[in-house]
């Protein structure tokens, strides 16, 4: 490919020289002769010519196939130049901005011979790489001030919350990466295991063990950094710890030596990709393979909150990653256990037009019920699944739609709101009532009078239009940080 660059300011030549790739044959055109000697002494191709002569560009054989920069130096109007290349033979032809700001005549000045020639911004062509750059080497500084402050203690405990999900697991991994310690001086641990069936599997088969503590055991730590969840989740417990590390919304109550709370990110694990990018540290492909994992479940695969972070590190994770091991840990997502709770469900379920809704009785854990609303939110006919269930003494209820213009979390606020805890997002949303609340607010628990109650409930509110302010659609990467997919499970 060739290129000639019409230029006359020497820092953007050399800037051209280097940046542009060495596969292209490029001729810089300048007027200065003094300019000229100066750069063909550093090996740049450079051609003294007048840019507004035909003959200038017939000598550096442009056709239609070269590529013309021309800069603007925002004095002349570069007009006259652009006629000339295009008089030459030149088509591709691109006027490149390198800031200077435009003359009050420029600027008066209509476009028209503009219109067909490319416009590139030099400042442009540099943001994104120099703030990746700059953002990086801050991250390292920060990563490096927590490594030191924790670098003496004997035993780190990488806190994470109850019943962890792969986020919470893989941001332990990562972790103690980057303390560059091992089982037995950085232990992960919880406080209640795991219990979901995708998650004990993703930690059998990547061999990671989360130890299960006793609440008189935090004293036989040297240091504490929760990852995933902050120290205000283990309601009075933990008040101060060394390292925080999460990308849920920032709370108060607790004190903290280091941390790194990002809500707008889909993960923890992107947070922590961050960290050992910029400190440059080797991932192991068990550690690739349990962020990657935690990326794709958090997002639900990159689909639900993303941003370019999120892009970023799985773009840069994938290729360290065992993919195969993903997808055997996705394939988790289907039991026995849970293909019952289908069957029953289907039994009992009502089906209306779009509104499925159904009753699972007594189930051993809340996850079955969200996975059955998340089933048959994937039935063709299907835009909106509410599923509910008894877990020990707790009516769950699980509601999903289709990112209709109804909110499933005002869904569950209005109705379950006054009797138990219940909200989230616009396409998912959980409730968790006691048992005993829901019998004196509906009269009844018995399966097929909750169905019926259910129902009725989901094809009023379904079928009422929406109040103003809710009627605009949240987009799913909106700056405001929902409730993760775990919270909501
Ligand atoms: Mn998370």
């Amino acid at each position: 490919m060739k290129c000639v660059a019409v230029c006359q300011d020497e820092t953007v030549v050399r800037i051209l020289a280097k940046a542009l790739p060495s596969s292209f044959e490029t001729e810089f055109i300048v007027e200065d002769r003094l300019l000229a000697r100066r750069l063909s002494e550093c090996d740049i191709t450079v051609r003294v010519g007048d840019s507004r002569k035909v003959d200038t560009f017939l000598k550096a054989k442009v056709d239609p196939s070269t590529c013309v920069l021309v800069e603007d130096t925002g004095r002349r109007s570069p007009h006259r130049t652009i006629e000339t290349i295009r008089d030459a033979g030149g088509t591709l032809i691109y006027l490149l901005d390198v800031g200077h700001p435009l003359s009050p005549k420029r600027r008066r000045e209509a476009k028209p011979h503009e219109a067909d020639v490319g416009h590139l911004a030099l400042a442009d062509l540099l943001v994104g790489e120099l703030g990746v750059r700059l953002e990086r080497s801050m991250t390292r500084a920060r990563v490096e001030q927590y490594q030191r402050y924790l670098a003496d203690a004997d035993r780190v405990l990488i806190l994470l919350h109850n019943d962890p999900d792969p986020d919470a697991i893989a941001s332990g991994l990562a972790m103690r990466n980057l303390l560059h310690r091992t089982k037995t001086t950085a232990i992960i641990g919880t406080f209640q295991g795991m219990t979901r069936p995708e998650n004990l599997r993703m930690a059998n088969l990547l061999d990671i063990r989360v130890e299960l503590l006793e609440r008189q055991s935090l004293g036989s730590f040297d240091r504490i950094v929760t990852v995933d969840v902050q120290p205000h989740y283990f309601g009075g417990l933990i008040d101060k710890v060394d390292l925080v590390i999460d990308h849920h919304p920032e709370r108060t109550g607790y004190n903290s030596a280091f941390k790194d709370i990002r809500p707008d990110y889909g993960s923890t694990c992107t947070i922590l990709t961050e960290h050992l990018r910029a400190i440059d540290v080797n991932i192991s492909e068990r550690t690739a393979t349990a962020m990657l994992y935690a990326i794709k479940s958090d997002t639900l695969f990159l689909s639900r909150q993303t941003h370019e972070p999120d892009l970023d590190a799985f773009r840069f994770l994938y290729p360290l990653a065992n993919a195969a091991l993903v997808r055997k840990m996705e394939g988790a997502e289907t039991t026995i256990e849970r293909l019952n709770c289908i069957a029953d469900a289907v039994h009992q379920g009502a089906a209306g037009q779009t509104l499925y809704t159904t009753h699972l009785g007594e189930v051993a854990r809340e996850d079955l019920v969200a996975y059955v609303a998340d089933f048959l939110l994937q039935v063709e006919e299907i835009k909106w699944s509410i599923v509910s269930g008894i877990v020990h003494s707790d009516v769950v209820i699980s509601v999903r739609n289709l990112g209709s213009s109804r909110h499933a979390g005002e869904f569950v606020k209005q109705n379950f709101g006054d009797v138990g805890s219940a909200g989230g997002h616009r396409a998912m949303a959980k409730a968790v009532v006691p048992v005993v609340r829901f019998t004196e607010k509906f009269g009844t628990t018995a399966p097929k009078r909750i169905i019926e109650i259910l129902d009725h409930l989901g094809r009023n509110f379904v079928g009422s239009p929406a109040p103003p302010d809710q009627a605009a659609a949240t987009p799913i990467t909106a700056g405001t940080s929902p409730p993760t997919r775990s919270a909501l499970r």
